[in-house]
Formats: structure tokens, C-alpha cells, sequence
């Protein structure tokens, strides 16, 4: 494998990357184009591909090909002088946009989707976790079987090309129809099996708390510090996927149960959160949510308003909940006025909330007796004998 620079490495180079994102003219929205390829930067190096160069354009509306004429011609000319593998878009490309662009540009179309749900294959450990994650990537693939077989048949034929075109794409329709059924089937046994484990902890009448919360928050990293878990805590995106549960002891001497789960994202694709019921159900049983937001990230207000919309989205917005602003320790040495005033933002939002570092330990003990205090207040008054 010969690199740029000459040299030669026995390991595959990763991919090169361009990045392109569109703003709508007009529409309302948090998200800045510089923050959210920012983090499309950040899911395109989670997949092992390298971002050489970015593309951004403000539209009326996407059209059939994404971007107007003169953009291609720019992304054109990038993707030739800089040696470009893959084009990631920002949004979910429609299957007949992603066909077209490949006809126009000539290497691998990617979208935002896909990404995410490349990131979240190779995080993926358990089996719950594999099994949710191929029935969101089949249930993807399925639209787009056909413009995949048209496109093969027009780069030039070859092995897997030939025979019958429309029969063949029928073909793997039922295919993957027929797997799309067989991983449900299979995703039904586990969720037996998890509200089996659930019903034994309701019995045990301890109160159940989950942590939610955008992608590398510091959910892991909390849940470890509360219940002395050993959940990996890592500076990457989607390092948690499948549900852990702790025994929590709080400071009451009451005890209950704490789980840390998988985290949110800016477009989070419909596949995915569909194919997640038995990871995302656990958290319609819980009692109490502690939704972490990084305070230290410039979108840290963004990202708590996607939080709270997939949460609103999942029918969970009536459970109470405790804002904990994490990453204390990465803001304390700047007072600048922004972060001042996004912290008070955020605290405005909620009925309660605690300000931690989860690195270093700090206000630890104020989320334990906010937890005691909130759970207890949400508790059934006992009826008099
Ligand atoms: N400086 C600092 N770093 C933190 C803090 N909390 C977490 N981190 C770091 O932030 C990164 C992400 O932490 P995680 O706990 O893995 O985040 P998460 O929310 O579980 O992320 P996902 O599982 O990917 O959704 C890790 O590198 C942590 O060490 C904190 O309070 N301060
Ligand atoms: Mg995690």
C-alpha cells in the first residue's frame, strides 16, 4: 500500500474522507455548520477514515443530486486532487440522490446514517447488541437494494454482475426480508428475557435510575464513579451500547438500582432507535433519569435539546429527572461569560440539577442526595392504617 507521502506500510491506509454538509436557508435550527461537521468529523475518524477536506453549502432545499451544480463541480475537483475514497454527507441521503451523486462523483457516497451505523457495528459486543445492530443496518439496506445492483451493472459488469438484474434484486429482497424477520424473532427472546431480569428487581422494590445523555457525556465515566462499575469510559463515540445495571447505595441507607445505557446523537436515524427497542425499553422502566450533558462542549445546549426530544419522542418525558452538568473540571479554569451563561441556561431548564466532574470526583455526593431526595419524593405516600 503506497501512502501520499511515498512511503510504503504493510497496513491499509484508512480511507480519505471529504465532508459535506448542507444548511438550510431559513430553517430554525441550534446546530451551526461548523459544529455539525465538527461532528461529522468525529463519527468519520470513529470509522477509521481520515477527513482530508470539508465542503459546506447554504440551500433553499437539497435537490436530486444534494448540491447545485457549481458544489459538485468544487466537491469534484477536491475528490480528484486530493485522492478521495468516500464522500460522507450530513443528512440521510434519499436512495435515488445517493445513486445519483455516485454517477456524478464516481467514488463511495456515504450518509450520516450509515456512519452511524458503521461506528455502531464496531462498538457492538453482545449479542443483543449485534442483533439490534443488523436489523437497523438491514432494515437501511432494504430501500436501497435496488440502486445497488443498477449501480454494479453499470460499473463496466464483471463477477456478481451478470444475470438476471431484476430477479437477482427480488432475490435479495427476500433475503434480507426474510433476516429482518428471523432478527426480530431473536430480539423478542431477549426482551423476554430482560423484563424477566427487570420483574426480579422490581420485587427487590429498589428504585430503578438511568443515565441518558448525548454521546460521550461522561455517562460511563459517572456510572463507574456512583455504583463502582468497570463500564469502559473512553473519548470516543458510542463506547456504551448494551444496558449495565449497579447496585446504588445512597446516602439515606437506601439502596437501588443505576443503569448506564447507549447514548444519543444529532439525527440520530429512525432505524436505529426502532431496532434498539430492548436496549431503549429499559428506560421506560426507570424511576429516575439523570441526563448528563457535557458542560465543557461549546453545543452542550444543543445537545441536551436532542436528548430531551429523543426522549420525548420514546414517551419518556413525564419521568422525573436530575440535569447533570459534567466535566466541571475541563470549564473551571475559564470564566468566560458564555460558559457562564450556558450553564445557567441549562440549569433554567431543569427542576433539578448538579454540577460534577466525573474525572475527578467533584459534587459526587450532591447527585447522591439529590437522587435520595428526588426518588423519595417521587415515592407513594403510604396510605394510614
Ligand atoms: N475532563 C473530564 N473528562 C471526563 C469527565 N467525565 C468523563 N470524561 C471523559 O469523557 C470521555 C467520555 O466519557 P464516557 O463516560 O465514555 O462517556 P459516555 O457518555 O458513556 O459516552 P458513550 O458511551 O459513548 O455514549 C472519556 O474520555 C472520559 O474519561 C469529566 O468530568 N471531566
Ligand atoms: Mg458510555
Amino acid at each position: 500500500m503506497k501512502r501520499q507521502n511515498g512511503t510504503y506500510s504493510t497496513h491499509p491506509a484508512p480511507e480519505r474522507a471529504v465532508l459535506v454538509s448542507v444548511e438550510i436557508r431559513g430553517k430554525k435550527t441550534d446546530w451551526t455548520l461548523r459544529e455539525s461537521l465538527a461532528e461529522l468529523g468525529d463519527l468519520t475518524r470513529a470509522a477509521n477514515a481520515e477527513v482530508v477536506a470539508r465542503v459546506s453549502q447554504r440551500l433553499v432545499r437539497p435537490s436530486r443530486t444534494y448540491l447545485g451544480k457549481g458544489k459538485l463541480d468544487e466537491l469534484l475537483e477536491i475528490i480528484h486532487d486530493e485522492d478521495i475514497d468516500v464522500v460522507v454527507f450530513d443528512d440521510e441521503l434519499a436512495p435515488a440522490q445517493q445513486k445519483a451523486l455516485e454517477d456524478i462523483l464516481l467514488v463511495k457516497v456515504i450518509d450520516r446514517s450509515t456512519l452511524i451505523l458503521d461506528v455502531f457495528a464496531q462498538r457492538a459486543r453482545s449479542r443483543e447488541g449485534k442483533l439490534q445492530i443488523e436489523l437497523a443496518q438491514s432494515e437501511y439496506l432494504l430501500p436501497r437494494l435496488a440502486g445497488q445492483w443498477s449501480h454494479l451493472e453499470r460499473l463496466g459488469g464483471g463477477i456478481g454482475t451478470r444475470g438476471p438484474g431484476e430477479t437477482q434484486i427480488e432475490t435479495d429482497r427476500r433475503l434480507v426480508n426474510s433476516r429482518i424477520a428471523k432478527l426480530k424473532k431473536d430480539l423478542g427472546k431477549v426482551r423476554t428475557q430482560r423484563s424477566e431480569q427487570r420483574q426480579n428487581r422490581s420485587n427487590s422494590q429498589a428504585a430503578v435510575v438511568s443515565l441518558v445523555g448525548y454521546t460521550n457525556a461522561g455517562k460511563s465515566a459517572l456510572f463507574n464513579r456512583l455504583a463502582s462499575g468497570n463500564v469502559i469510559a473512553r473519548n470516543q463515540l458510542f463506547s456504551t451500547l448494551d444496558p449495565t445495571t449497579r447496585r446504588l447505595f445512597l446516602p439515606s441507607g437506601e439502596q437501588a438500582v443505576l443503569t448506564d445505557t447507549v447514548g444519543f446523537i444529532h439525527k440520530l436515524p429512525a432505524t436505529v432507535v426502532s431496532a434498539f427497542t430492548a436496549t431503549l425499553e429499559e428506560l421506560e422502566y426507570a424511576d429516575l433519569l439523570l441526563h448528563v450533558v457535557d458542560l465543557s462542549h461549546r453545543g452542550a445546549v444543543a445537545h441536551h435539546d436532542v436528548v430531551e426530544g429523543i426522549l420525548d419522542e420514546l414517551g419518556l418525558s413525564a419521568i422525573p429527572r436530575i440535569l447533570v452538568l459534567n466535566k466541571l473540571d475541563r470549564v473551571a479554569d475559564s470564566p468566560d461569560d458564555p460558559l457562564t451563561e450556558r450553564a445557567m441556561q441549562l440549569i433554567s431548564m431543569s427542576k433539578h440539577s448538579v454540577v460534577t466532574s466525573a474525572e475527578l470526583g467533584w459534587g459526587l455526593d450532591d447527585l447522591r442526595a439529590e437522587i435520595s431526595s428526588v426518588i423519595s419524593m417521587d415515592a407513594p405516600t403510604p396510605t394510614p392504617a
